[in-house]
């Protein structure tokens, strides 16, 4: 489980780069290059003017087993949640096992880095040198399903973190070449839609922005037509959402009427209650217009909200008038 945050990126001026600073370079360079940036582009234009060279599909030979294991993993592993089947298949081969013991270390900040890695068993400290001369501060523990090592690829920077095996651990790592033609440009696409929209929201604005940024991973979109019942009350509930465009209402239905209780405008969350409770849906949620929302599905959630989990618990006072406790 993510750790509650330790530090924000306004604690201390570090010496070496943070995440956003890392994304406004990357953007930078590509404006010198005379590229228009990434996000000023549609998908098609973007397509063109980033073919890539040949590449030669790698097959790391492992174990059925292993090969099992990794599927499991890629689905929980938010990076990778862009890609299709046919992508998946080619990063799941070019995949290699690799076993560390406790206290190993699996990457050195400041080091050149030229794999990520996702985990598969034990747990991972991760560790950052804000200032030189600083002692390190324990930024997070990884858990499997969890993938880093992402930074150095996305942004060809050094290595901004320290890993440590916790425990004996095993992890499964993809090369940079695999993950500069299969991986990165979904990933980084993805990032950058989502960045802006996502540092909006009053829910997610004191959250880290690196951790902002795994959200944007681990989103997926659904639209709707107005009318639409995007929740019914009293069905199982499995999906957090963000309304990305358009208006919402919640009604409650009570002894057969239907009566509004909320609405909800681009940038406001809902569905947050079942997944916290654990309960049916308490509300019906219904399109007033064309919607677009973006959603987590319950495991997402759980570990990406996690840091905000205080605040979703006492924003739930808003229901109060109408959810039954
Ligand atoms: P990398 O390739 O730089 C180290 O290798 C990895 O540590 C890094 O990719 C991330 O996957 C992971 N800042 C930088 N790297 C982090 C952070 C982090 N957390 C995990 N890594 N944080 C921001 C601190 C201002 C921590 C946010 C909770």
């Amino acid at each position: 489980m993510i750790q509650k945050k330790v530090l924000s990126s306004s604690d201390e001026s570090s010496e070496d780069e943070h995440v956003e600073e890392l994304m406004d370079k990357q953007k930078l360079v590509q404006a010198k290059a005379n590229k228009p940036t990434r996000t000023s582009v549609s998908a098609e234009v973007y397509g063109q003017f980033n073919k890539k060279g040949q590449y030669q599909a790698k097959k790391v030979n492992k174990s059925q087993d292993a090969v099992k294991r990794i599927k499991q993993r890629m689905t929980q592993a938010f990076m990778f949640s862009a890609l299709d089947e046919h992508e998946l298949a080619i990063v799941i081969d070019a995949m290699e096992e690799r076993k560390f013991k406790a206290g190993d270390f699996v990457i050195k900040q400041g080091d050149d880095g030229d794999v990520l890695y996702v985990v598969d068993q034990g747990q991972l400290d991760c560790f950052k040198v804000f200032k030189k001369g600083e002692p390190e501060k324990h930024l997070k523990v990884y858990q499997p399903g969890e993938s880093f090592g992402e930074l150095a690829l996305l942004y060809n920077v050094p290595r901004a973190a320290t890993i440590k095996a916790k425990t004996e651990a095993i992890c499964f790592s993809l090369d940079r070449e695999t993950f500069n033609h299969i991986v990165k440009d979904a990933a980084a696409k993805k990032r950058e839609k989502y960045e802006e929209f996502l540092s909006k929201i009053e829910l997610l604005k004191d959250m880290d922005p690196y951790e902002r940024l795994q959200i944007a991973d681990a989103l997926k979109v659904q639209k709707f037509n107005k009318n639409d019942y995007i929740i019914r009350q009293g069905e199982q509930g499995n999906t957090f959402y963000f309304i990305q465009k358009g208006d919402c209402i919640a009604t409650k239905t009570e002894n057969g009427a239907e009566n509004k209780v909320y609405s909800y405008n681009v940038g406001d969350y809902f569905g947050e209650l079942a997944l916290i409770k654990h309960e049916p849906r308490a509300a019906n949620i219904v399109a007033q217009s064309e919607v677009v929302v973006v959603y987590l599905d319950s495991d997402s959630f759980r570990r990406l909200i996690g840091p905000v989990d205080e605040i979703l618990k006492r924003n739930m006072s808003r229901y109060e008038k109408y959810v039954k406790k």
